[in-house]
């Protein structure tokens, strides 16, 4: 959770200088569902996910430095300079993509489970999306077939409450319980409150194991609040689509916070280890904007390639 925040709040910091072109849609606050993801999942699933990306893109284990290149646009981001902060992918690590276009990743993650169930593997697909996302047709079709087929599929949804500056009341039907609707199509489902982390924990990995071992799609919805605005490195608080307290009651619960004092009340032994992997994130973290920062733009003659799937050959 901590490197999540960290990185997310360097970004913030250093988002001002002008050398970061792209838009960011930050994570900051929202990190315990990653991070419970990133201690359930193995390398070999697959994951795709949003423009809200960074955060999956960490926990997953795909490559730090190849990502603050990505936002610098260098030719040694993870997507070759070309995509930004919306068009994240590692496939090291099996993270397949992330996608500016909203609900557009969800088809995508459940033909990566059909692929695992053709091959017979065990692998599961996780698919990331927000609350806005449950609002594109393309999510009903993507549940129906992943139910019918009985796909390995994870769908797990972080509802901040927002889509952009609309909040649910005007988006849903009052009183909706996304994870109960989506359970009425046919699939398993289960509700985790994002400031509770190791019920998170648990449920992450009763989900993970239910699709492994082939009974078919889960969707996951945890409750969870984005601190800072939908898109850019701003505290919005005050223009008007939502309130202060209402951010300062988010806030109180930090999941970061709270998992840290409760860890560290038993002795100062947890403080200083605590200490120490925080200095080491620190030094990760500042090594991999000097990576970004020192690595060249792509070349010129490189704009055309790479913008179009090409199907790939063997050479
Ligand atoms: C198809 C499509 N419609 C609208 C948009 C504009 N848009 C970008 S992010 C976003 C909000 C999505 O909300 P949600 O899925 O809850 O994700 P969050 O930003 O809260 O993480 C919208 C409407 C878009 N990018 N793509
Ligand atoms: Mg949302």
């Amino acid at each position: 959770m901590y490197r999540i925040r960290k990185v997310e709040e360097e970004i913030s910091r250093r988002y001002s200088e002008g050398k970061m072109r792209c838009p960011v849609h930050l994570s900051t606050g929202q990190e315990a569902i990653p991070s419970v993801f990133a201690l359930t999942i193995t390398k070999g699933d697959f994951t795709v996910s949003t423009h809200r990306g960074h955060a999956h893109y960490l926990a997953k284990g795909g490559d730090l430095n190849a990502m603050i290149a990505e936002i610098y646009g260098k030719s040694t981001g993870c997507s070759r300079g070309k995509g930004g902060s919306m068009h994240l992918i590692d496939r090291n690590v099996n993270f397949m993509g992330t996608s500016a276009i909203v609900g557009n990743s969800i088809p995508v993650g459940v033909g990566l489970g059909l692929s695992s169930k053709i091959k017979g593997t065990d692998q599961v697909s996780c698919i990331f999306l927000g609350d806005g996302a449950i609002e594109e047709g393309v999510f009903y079709e993507s549940v129906n077939f992943a139910a019918v087929k009985k796909l390995p599929v994870l769908f797990i949804c972080e509802n901040n409450l927002y889509s952009v500056y609309s909040d649910l009341s005007v988006r849903q039907p009052k009183g909706r319980s996304i994870a109960k609707m989506v359970g009425a199509m046919g699939i398993d489902m289960s509700f985790g409150d994002d400031n509770d982390i190791l019920a998170n924990q648990q449920l992450m990995k009763k989900a993970v194991s239910n699709v492994r071992s082939g009974n078919g799609p889960h969707f996951l919805e945890f409750s969870t609040y984005r601190w800072r605005e939908h898109c850019g490195h701003n505290f919005d608080n005050d223009i008007g689509y939502r309130s202060q307290d209402e951010f300062l009651e988010w806030q109180a619960k930090d999941p970061l916070k709270l998992l840290e004092s409760s860890l560290t009340k038993n002795g100062s032994d947890t403080t200083t280890k605590l200490f120490s992997i925080k200095e080491q994130i620190n030094s990760e973290v500042a090594a991999a904007f000097e990576f970004a920062e020192k690595s060249p733009f792509p070349d010129q003659s490189e704009a055309y390639e790479g913008v179009y799937a090409t199907e790939e050959t063997s050479k």
